[in-house]
């Protein structure tokens, strides 16, 4: 019997194209782009590849058309469909939130009661604005949400914001953020056996990268009367490699290190005598 292989669904072309595209090739996934843009084929894993409208990929995969898919959560959370969560993926996050003309006073979601708002997320909206007991007029349109209260069409907007500058051109101000989205890969909720296998080899080469964007490689010289020091600031994979230089009394010392500790713990590192520091990127981390 032929193998079976794993359908991913990935946006077509848009801000998450890119992200989901090189993710793959990180995962060592070679991916054959043939002709025909609806479908490609990786060649070293049992992979095949479909490019939908980010919009439709949860229906997609709620109906087993793709087995796995990488969306926002804005988009999965706003299409409702049976699918299941399985892995935060770390790129194109960005927020849905309320946005009014600057210079308004927004104190609480109360300010929204008989407005109109426009936006492209109904639902979640909706759900905003019962949770919060607010009764206001949701216009949805497709796109281009941030111009409507400039032509008068809402008073206020729901909407994706990432650096906040489409607002500030369009003199908005934003005012409540109603839900944080991260870019997620998503599965349908009946995989075969074969196909959550598949899934896992994926996901384990998926964390394997996340890992090692997270962290650094760092090579140092340490005098060896500060060594004991320096080791203690170095946690490492399991603990640092230490090495004896050429140059007598000095050791070469390698470890792992975590992006958010970096700043501080390289200044601790020079304040004890470490010399020639070098950072240097990790592709794959496997613990
Ligand atoms: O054609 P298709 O339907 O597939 O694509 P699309 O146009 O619906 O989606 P696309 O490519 O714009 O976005 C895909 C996904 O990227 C979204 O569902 C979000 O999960 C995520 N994402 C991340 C964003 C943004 N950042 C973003 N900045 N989606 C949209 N925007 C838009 C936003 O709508 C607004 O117009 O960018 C503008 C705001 O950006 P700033 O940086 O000016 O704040
Ligand atoms: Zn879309």
């Amino acid at each position: 019997m032929a193998q079976e292989k794993l359908k991913i669904a990935i946006q077509k072309s848009g801000r998450l194209h890119d992200g989901s595209v090189n993710l793959l090739k990180e995962c060592g996934i070679d991916v054959v782009n043939g002709v025909n843009k609806l479908k490609a084929e990786a060649n070293n894993f049992p992979l095949e590849v479909y490019f939908f409208r980010d919009d439709d990929i949860p229906q997609y995969v709620e109906d087993a058309v793709a087995d796995i898919g990488i969306i926002g959560e804005n988009v999965m959370y706003e299409s409702n469909k049976k699918v299941v969560f399985v892995e935060e993926l770390g790129f194109a996050t960005c927020r849905l939130s309320i946005a009014v003309r600057k210079g308004e006073e927004y104190k609480s979601a109360s300010y929204l009661n008989g407005k109109k708002i426009a936006t492209s997320y109904p639902v979640l909206l909706q759900n905003f604005l019962d949770k919060n007991n607010v009764k206001a007029e949701i216009h949805e349109i497709s796109g281009s949400v941030e111009i409507a209260p400039g032509i008068g069409l809402a008073d206020a907007i729901c909407d994706i914001v990432s650096s906040g500058s489409t607002l500030f051109m369009n003199g908005l101000q934003e005012a409540e953020m109603i839900l944080k989205s991260r870019t997620v890969l998503i599965k349908n909720n009946k995989l075969s056996e074969e196909k959550e296998n598949l899934l896992k080899k994926l996901l384990f080469r998926i964390q394997s990268v996340k890992k090692a964007k997270n962290n650094k490689y760092i090579l140092l010289n340490a005098p060896n009367e500060k060594l004991k020091e320096i080791i203690s600031l170095l946690p490492g994979m399991k603990s640092p490699t230490v090495l004896p230089l050429a140059e007598p009394g000095w050791s070469s010392v390698h470890s792992v290190l975590n992006e958010n500790d970096f700043w501080e713990i390289i200044e601790k590192l020079k304040a004890n005598g470490a010399q020639g520091i070098l950072v240097v990127p990790i592709e794959k981390m496997i613990m």
